[in-house]
């Protein structure tokens, strides 16, 4: 291996050697931990550790980083206490998680740590938005995210440099090439001669160099982050290197040739770059025994304080209240001025007024800016607050997600609007994964709102009308807010927005330019999680959300005789679930109209929640009527038949006289 220390001083040099044997050190023994059955899983990147300790020595120390399974290097070099990892990987409460989650998916504000989710590909989109915060605030920072080479075949990655490539974002993307992907080679990863020619394909510099050897690790990052501080612009950096070890440790190596692996031992970063100091005599074996005891009394000190540490201790109630961050609401009352407006002008002032309040809101989404959405809810905003803040977004949902995510790390607020809620499948993934859970797993906000232009009866068919609140009631850690009428639309609009936590705020099309109402033209806050009564009844109650409240109005017109109490929910999580048992109480019998096919929907739910709580008041059963189980179809005459409106005619009717 040739080594290149010019211009690096003789300090520098043997603290990059104590960086990497350090991390050794403590795989070595967590080896042993795992025999005796004290850890549960370990990733090991044994070999691997001149890439995560020369990208992290490169770095400033207030750069972010968001490292992988095999990075130990990153955290021990950023100054992780150990103890505090030894108890994350033994699910005590002095880790990162509180027990919640194991080995390194966690990250750490204070050491500018962001973990990655099991998803591999997600925290590149999340590198982004850091890139982008710093880049918006004029901070010449680079963020430095890390994948392996498997990782580069999911859409995540292609996406996140295709949006740092477009953004111009300060973004170092290092991929860990070493040689397999859980069983699979290389030769069944990808098609290309190596990682780095794909760079070309995203319009950015791109280099490969042997990770193994720190001094080339260590002096090409420098060289890179110095001109991407200064010219921000992302780099893609192909580090080769080689799993020495099994993908985790029970799964072994049998499927690599041995050849293969007497090959790479040869190349062992460690044991090669001490050879070299103590050939320039820079390091001795009193000197390495010296560095190696020390690393020992630490790791020893640091596991004794971990196996003293407690497990953790919880409640359900402090379970629950963890999923979310605390967010105190903060009513905000409009002065008397009124005026009428639709729906979607209502969305659009709320989200105005929030750009206004919030300058450290950003939104983003396709055709938003001078285009204003394919919906118009954005017109007018480039010249109002620029292009920097009203993002045009290349066509990817799940990396502008991720992107959001990001953003909220650094402090801002981000708004995502889907062109269609359809679309979302496209970003389902850090949504419900990545947003979802990182309040729950390690503390972190996701202040994030995403909007969701929804819904049918618009002609529109399969892919661009359906109303997919269930796919995200269903996942813990997600707030999902439903209005049906402009003043509630302006008003938790804003709500969201002041939310810290990631909401999913869904607008019906077909009410967009259809439903008028007085509303302020000052901004208001309305609470999340309270729904509102539309009109009073104790003949029985009708609960429905979104488009079904104007089709349950519509119905009820038709048939005075009913007197019966409709509910508008609003928001669906958390779920005013109070004021539909205090209807129910009254008037004995409930029926649910939802937009959704009506199988696992909010339907279900709340028919069986009334059930096991209000039972003995129920004088007929629970009817709910939702759409039909097929996808969405286009003809009107189809549609129309699949949509519930009729059928819940009918079920008010039967269950009235019932
Ligand atoms: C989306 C997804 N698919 C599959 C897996 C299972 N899995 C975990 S790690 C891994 C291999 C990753 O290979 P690579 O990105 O090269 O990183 P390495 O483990 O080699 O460092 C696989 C298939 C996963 N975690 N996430």
């Amino acid at each position: 291996m040739q080594y290149q220390k010019t211009g690096i001083s003789n300090q520098t040099l043997l603290s990059l050697y104590e960086r990497m044997v350090k991390p050794r050190m403590v795989e070595e023994k967590m080896l042993i931990l795992l025999r005796q059955g004290k850890i549960s899983k370990w990733f090991s990147g044994i070999g691997q550790e001149a890439i995560s300790v020369g990208m992290a020595s490169a770095l400033l120390p207030e750069e972010y980083i968001l490292p992988m399974h095999r990075n130990l290097g990153v955290f021990t070099t950023r100054g992780v206490p150990l103890h505090r990892l030894f108890s994350q990987w033994q699910g005590k409460l002095g880790g990162f998680t509180k027990g919640r989650d194991r080995s390194f998916h966690f990250g750490a504000q204070a050491y500018r740590l962001i973990g990655m989710i099991s998803h591999l590909g997600p925290q590149l989109g999340v590198a982004d938005g850091i890139a982008l915060a710093d880049l918006l605030r004029k901070e010449k920072k680079v963020t430095a995210v890390f994948t392996g080479e498997g990782g580069t075949s999911e859409g995540d990655f292609h996406e996140a440099l295709n949006i740092a490539s477009v953004w111009g974002l300060p973004v170092l993307f290092c991929i860990e090439n070493n040689g397999y992907g859980l069983s699979t080679p290389t030769y069944e990863q990808y098609g290309c001669e190596q990682l780095s020619d794909r760079g070309l394909g995203y319009g950015m510099k791109s280099y490969t160099i042997d990770g193994n050897n720190i001094l080339e690790v260590y002096t090409t990052v420098l060289r890179l982050v110095k001109q991407m501080r200064e010219h921000p612009e992302p780099v893609l950096l192909e580090c080769n290197t080689f799993r020495m070890r099994g993908h985790e440790e029970a799964s072994g190596t049998k499927y690599v040739p041995d050849d293969l692996m007497d090959a790479w031992a040869q190349k062992d970063p460690i044991i090669n770059y001490e050879a070299y100091l103590i050939d320039q005599g820079l390091l001795d074996h009193t000197q390495i025994k010296r560095i190696k005891d020390r690393i020992e009394t630490e790791i020893n000190e640091h596991i004794r304080l971990a196996f003293d540490d407690q497990v953790p201790q919880s409640t359900e109630s402090k379970e629950l209240k963890d999923v979310f961050k605390d967010f105190v609401y903060q009513q905000v009352n409009p002065n008397d001025k009124v005026k009428k407006i639709r729906f979607i002008d209502a969305v659009s002032d709320g989200l105005r007024q929030s750009m206004v309040r919030h300058d450290n809101l950003i939104i983003m989404g396709q055709d938003i800016a001078e285009y204003g959405g394919v919906f118009k809810i954005t017109e007018g905003f480039v010249p109002l607050f620029g292009k920097e803040r009203v993002r045009n977004t290349p066509i990817c949902e799940s990396g502008i997600v991720g992107t959001a995510m990001g953003l909220s790390i650094k402090g801002m607020k981000a708004v995502v609007e889907m062109q269609f809620a359809d679309f979302v499948s496209s970003g389902f993934n850090p949504i419900v994964n990545y947003l979802a859970k990182s309040h729950y797993r390690w503390g972190e906000k996701a202040d994030v709102v995403i909007r969701m232009p929804c819904g049918g009866d618009v002609g529109a068919g399969p892919f661009h009308s359906q109303t997919n609140e269930a796919w995200f009631t269903k996942t813990p850690g997600l707030k999902v807010v439903y209005p049906a009428f402009p003043y509630d639309a302006k008003g938790l609009l804003a709500t969201a927005i002041e939310d810290p936590n990631p909401v999913l705020f869904f607008e019906h099309k077909a009410l967009y330019r259809s439903i008028y109402q007085e509303v302020p033209e000052d901004y208001y806050t309305l609470p999340l999680g309270r729904a509102k009564i539309i009109r009073t009844g104790d003949a029985l109650t009708v609960v429905s959300y979104g488009a079904g409240v104007h089709w349950a109005l519509e119905t009820l017109e038709k048939h005075p005789e009913i007197e019966a109490e409709l509910i508008d929910l609003r928001t669906l999580a958390p779920l005013d679930i109070d004021t539909v048992y205090a209807s129910v109480v009254k008037t004995g019998k409930l029926v649910i109209l939802q937009e959704d096919s009506l199988f696992g929907g909010l339907a279900s739910d709340i028919a069986a929640l009334v059930m096991e709580n209000c039972f003995e008041y129920l004088d007929g059963p629970i009817i709910r009527v939702g759409s039909l189980e097929t996808p969405i179809p286009f003809a009107k005459n189809l549609e129309d038949m699949y949509l519930p409106k009729k059928r819940f005619e009918k079920a008010l009717v039967d269950l009235w006289s019932y």
